[in-house]
């Protein structure tokens, strides 16, 4: 196999974008094969050849099939042939040999994420570094390079943005990889845009519907985001409330607005925080997401169609179950997977862990029965994410893993804490649970477990640990504590006989950290590295919990958090920043770095955003909120020069399970499972592959 020499630039370039313009390869870039960083040899190749030494190994399949494909000996190109001048139609330069990664987690095939936005300094360029382009060990081997109007204008090797200071709005950008010298396929372009947000509009179902959380997933397969939204009527109720409430519906949304489908709940799903947990994921491994959520008699697929596989078949779509006070105490109780790109219902089954009798689960007029967590998770030895399907977290706890394959739903594993309500210490499983749940690999194998609350249930469903602290309102897991090997978790109580918080070893839920006081619900804390002068994360919470060091326990004067909701990677600096209504403020910093008085958070008092998530562009992250009057959502993104690199957070397992989760319960910030801050270590190598594309991507 040889692989084309790197041509000048000029020359270079003026072929990138004839290709890029050919249409050849080129509404999607392609991830090249054959590389591999940091799994199955030294990721050292021969750039004369671009296999690896002594030719062991062959070149991973091209995950989109454009590349191999299209030019399977990497044809080398030259620079004298007529057919690779400017202008010319010409097959794509050939690709550096880079395998889409050999690691555990089947994670999505993203395409370069490029965004461009006007400043008054000229144009903000910001793109994806994927996960198996990174070679912690030499990082110098990966650069990138810009191309402005498809001409190169810069190399970047230490971060994934640029600042082209003589870019105008009416530039076009691109951006391909270079590994070892050898540069891959280019980007499409992409034009800036004039404001650093996206508008995408939407069609709300009604005049009292609310644009309300949001997840994401690839639906189509062609290695960008779909917003998957779901809408919630204004008057959605607490579980502790009485009274009827609208239908909820859930939208996909391509960024343009487009609205690939709607999904109708029906009149047996109950509106409100804890009802109605979405999880977006590539269930199957086949490049599109799939949509997983509890269902009922009376839903109705993005087809318009009602359910009709597994026990929805033949049942009565006309009944409504819901009683007087609006509860919905009887009736069938499904869990549905649904086909991302169309709505359709691909498979129903009986949700796992049926209400039985209400009063069984704390209280008899339905609150704590209806009280629902979920998440995507790698518990898998298959590596493909899972829907894990959660009831009850106030008294008795259940979990169950559904794995889809092949178009069928199966149910792999049930944890109740009914049937095991003791750790090997003693301590309870039944009432650990939070008001959201956290996945994270806290051992040693590399499926993941479920951090909820206080307890931990192994990748196979077996109770691994509890601390006994009991429910909180809140949950954070990641590694908080540089000198202290593996994650943690923090997490607020509720129990006013307990300390505020504690932080925990997840994995065998050691306490290492807790507060000396007691006697309040504390219904709010954060975990995350805010202050770059204290090693590690801090953590805070109300109760009049300031600014606390996670790794010695030390409360730190000088600034104050301003609020105690969700947290965003916004700014240059590795620190985390603070979001909270619709603003982004910095601690230490007067005044917002970004505010949007044309917006509006969700949930009253919780101040949730629809979304925050690394969605295009660098690792940053992007925040997503509604408009006031939901006729569209924004997303923001930063244009704040950084020099530090990082993979896209999509591509750490653990991140991207917590943006699968975010929507559920009371929304908490997503955490990877390695430390972005001050005094930060190179992260660590993604234990990923990529999931190949759909041969025929769908438009
Ligand atoms: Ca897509
Ligand atoms: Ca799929
Ligand atoms: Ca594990
Ligand atoms: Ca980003």
């Amino acid at each position: 196999m040889k692989f084309g020499r790197v041509l000048p630039w000029a020359s270079r370039a003026a072929i990138l974008s004839a290709a890029a313009l050919s249409g050849c390869g080129s509404n999607d870039e392609t991830p090249p094969a054959g590389f591999s960083p940091g799994a199955g040899g030294s990721g050292t190749l021969d750039p004369t050849n671009g296999m690896p030494p002594g030719g062991g190994g062959v070149p991973t399949g091209n995950p989109d099939g454009m590349n191999a494909e299209g030019n399977p000996d990497g044809v080398p190109l030259d620079p004298t042939d007529p057919a690779a001048q400017p202008g010319s139609p010409v097959e794509p330069p050939p690709a550096p040999p880079l395998s889409s990664g050999t690691g555990f987690a089947a994670v999505e095939n993203l395409d370069r994420g490029v965004v461009a936005v006007v400043q008054d300094g000229g144009i903000f360029v910001g793109w994806r570094m994927l996960g198996y382009e990174y070679d912690r060990d030499a990082p110098e081997r990966i650069t990138y390079s810009v191309y402005r109007d498809g001409v190169s204008i810069a190399s970047v090797a230490d971060s994934t943005n640029f600042l082209d200071a003589g870019g105008s709005p009416d530039s076009s950008y691109a951006v391909s990889v270079v590994i070892d010298g050898i540069e891959g396929l280019l980007s499409p372009a992409v034009a800036p845009w004039a404001e650093n947000f996206l508008r995408v509009p939407l069609e709300a179902p009604g005049g009292s519907y609310i644009a309300h959380d949001s997840s994401l997933g690839d639906v189509d397969g062609d290695g960008k985001y779909e917003v998957i939204l779901l809408w919630q009527p204004d008057d959605a109720k607490d579980n502790s409330q009485a009274g009827v409430t609208g239908n909820v519906f859930i939208d996909a949304l391509q960024l343009d607005g487009t609205r690939l489908w709607r999904i109708d709940l029906g009149p047996n799903l109950r509106a409100g925080e804890h009802y109605n947990q979405f999880i977006v994921i590539d269930a199957d491994g086949d490049g599109r997401a799939e949509l997983g959520l509890k269902t009922a008699p009376g839903t109705r697929d993005g087809t318009g169609q009602f359910l009709s596989q597994g026990p929805a078949q033949g049942d009565d779509d006309g009944a409504v179950f819901r009683n007087a006070d609006g509860y919905v105490l009887s009736g069938p109780e499904y869990f549905t997977v649904f086909d991302g790109l169309t709505g359709r219902e691909l498979d129903t089954a009986e949700y796992h862990v049926p209400r039985g009798q209400v009063n069984a689960w704390g209280d008899n007029y339905g609150n704590r029965v209806d009280r629902f967590l979920a998440a995507g998770a790698y518990v898998d030895a298959s590596g493909l994410p899972s829907f894990v399907m959660a009831r009850g977290y106030y008294t008795r706890s259940t979990l169950g893993a559904w794995s889809f394959r092949d178009g069928q739903l199966s149910l792999d594993w049930v944890f109740d804490s009914d049937e095991t309500p003791r750790d090997a210490n003693g301590q309870p499983f039944t009432g650990q649970g939070a008001h959201s749940l956290s996945v994270a690999n806290v051992d040693a194998d590399p499926e993941q477990e479920i951090i909820y609350g206080e307890m931990t249930v192994d990748h196979d469903g077996s109770g691994k640990c509890s601390t006994g602290i009991g429910h909180g309102d809140s949950l954070h897991v990641s590694d908080f504590v540089l000198d202290r090997p593996g994650l943690e978790a923090f997490k607020p109580a509720e129990d006013t006989s307990k300390p505020y918080y504690t932080l925990h070893d997840p994995n065998d839920c050691t306490i290492l950290q807790q507060s000396d006081q007691t006697g309040t619900d504390v219904g709010r804390g954060v975990a995350g590295d805010v202050f770059a002068g204290n090693p590690g994360a801090e953590f805070w919470a109300s109760a009049g919990v300031g600014l606390t060091s996670a790794t010695t326990g030390e409360r730190l004067g000088g600034p104050q958090p301003a609020s105690i909701n969700f947290l965003i990677w916004w700014d240059a600096d590795e620190t985390r920043e603070l979001e909270d209504g619709t603003s982004i403020t910095k601690v230490g910093t007067n005044g917002a770095l970004l505010s949007c008085a044309d917006c509006q958070s969700n949930n009253g008092s919780k101040s949730a955003p629809t979304l925050v998530a690394d969605l295009i562009g660098d690792w940053r992250e992007e925040v997503i909120w509604r408009e006031r009057d939901n006729s569209a959502l924004r997303v923001y993104t930063t244009t704040d020069l950084t020099t530090r690199r990082i993979y896209t957070l999509m591509h750490d397992p653990q991140y991207r399970s917590a943006i699968s989760w975010q929507n559920v319960g009371y929304n908490q910030p997503p955490h990877p499972s390695f430390h972005i801050g001050s005094g930060m270590a190179p992260p660590p190598t993604p234990d990923i592959r990529a999931i190949p594309r759909p041969s025929a991507t769908p438009q």
